[in-house]
């Protein structure tokens, strides 16, 4: 008798457990509206304005969302006022990509305090901040500057251009100083080029990660450069951008200059159908579903995991004709 109302105690301790810990977990009740902001950095090139739609347009087909959308136009503080109207508003999850990797602490702090989840897009604050988000899903930047050193390095093999003993000049247009995947892919980039003691990166300068302000640095780069035997751009915009500035020049860009960039967007494409690019490594924009899907991952109580990777390929001449019809970016 007594072991079984042992049981029976045990038993609704049990029962009580699961049903605090499901009330606890999920952070809405049925029918009750998501409310999520978005801190957008701004319309820059080609894949954000992808990602910003991929971002908008998946939310907005949801009928359990409400998504409240913010540009900050390339301005630090812009977005800092954002977050604070996110919080003000008491919304229910934080979606950020930040412009810079520092200076969004307190703002973080504010978000902690309030209870607010925040989930970084595409770009991560630096590491002394990720204590104060939740997750960050988007790509591998470091892996992508070494995919771009990797393909050269094949590639230049292959031509015959490289025989590992000539130097190897090179040029390197930046994106926006300070931001994750400016850091990451430069450094992604000079991880591999320690397998080639004779390449040389002469002249690195940010480019914003736009056409107009690629094409300008790489006018200045060629007006004060005759040896110039390839370009490394961040992003396939100010490597479109510097086509220009090459053509401009007199010089066949692609062949005259060798150029790899990253994003694979359409134009990138198009370029590499025309012979004018090399090589573009993949970074891909359209994390709607998948931030749509941590968002209720999160509201219906789940953990979500500390990265959450998106996957990605690398394109040149050989494949991009064959791959352009499907692109979706
Ligand atoms: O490569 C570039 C954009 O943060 C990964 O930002 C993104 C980068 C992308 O403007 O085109």
């Amino acid at each position: 008798m007594k072991k079984w109302s042992r049981v029976f105690w045990m038993l609704v301790t049990f029962m009580l457990v699961v049903s605090v810990g499901l009330f606890a977990a999920a952070k809405k009740k049925p029918g009750e509206k998501i409310l999520v902001g978005f801190s957008q950095i701004g319309s820059e090139s080609e894949w954000r304005n992808a990602n910003t739609m991929s971002v908008i347009n998946t939310f907005n087909e949801d009928p359990d969302i409400i998504l409240i959308f913010s540009d900050a136009q390339q301005k630090q503080e812009n977005q800092i006022k954002a977050l604070r109207s996110f919080i003000a508003k008491k919304v229910d999850v934080i979606l950020f990509t930040a412009i810079v990797e520092t200076g969004y602490r307190p703002v973080l702090l504010e978000a902690k305090r309030a209870g607010i989840p925040v989930i970084m897009i595409d770009r991560d604050v630096c590491e002394a901040d990720r204590d104060l988000r939740l997750t960050i899903m988007g790509s591998d930047f470091v892996e992508e500057g070494r995919k771009s050193a990797r393909w050269l390095g094949d590639y230049l093999k292959k031509q015959g251009i490289d025989d590992g003993k000539k130097t190897i000049n090179i040029v390197e247009l930046q994106g926006t100083v300070g931001s994750a995947p400016a850091i990451d892919r430069a450094k992604g980039f000079r991880e591999i080029m320690k397998d080639h003691p004779n390449w040389k990166i002469t002249r690195s300068q940010t480019g914003n990660f736009t056409s107009s302000e690629g094409k300008q640095v790489m006018e200045a780069f060629l007006k004060a450069d005759k040896n110039i035997q390839v370009l490394f751009a961040h992003n396939d915009q100010m490597a479109l951008g510097a086509i220009q500035a090459i053509k401009e020049a007199g010089l066949k860009p692609g062949k005259d200059i060798i150029i790899v960039s990253i994003d694979a967007v359409k134009g990138a494409f198009e370029a590499m159908v025309a012979g004018e690019l090399n090589c573009s490594v993949e970074c891909n924009p359209l994390l709607g579903p998948q931030a749509l899907q941590a968002v209720k991952d999160l509201m219906s109580g789940k953990k979500l995991p500390p990265r959450i990777w998106t996957i990605e390929g690398v394109f040149d001449q050989g494949n991009a004709a064959e791959a352009l019809p499907t692109r979706q970016y």
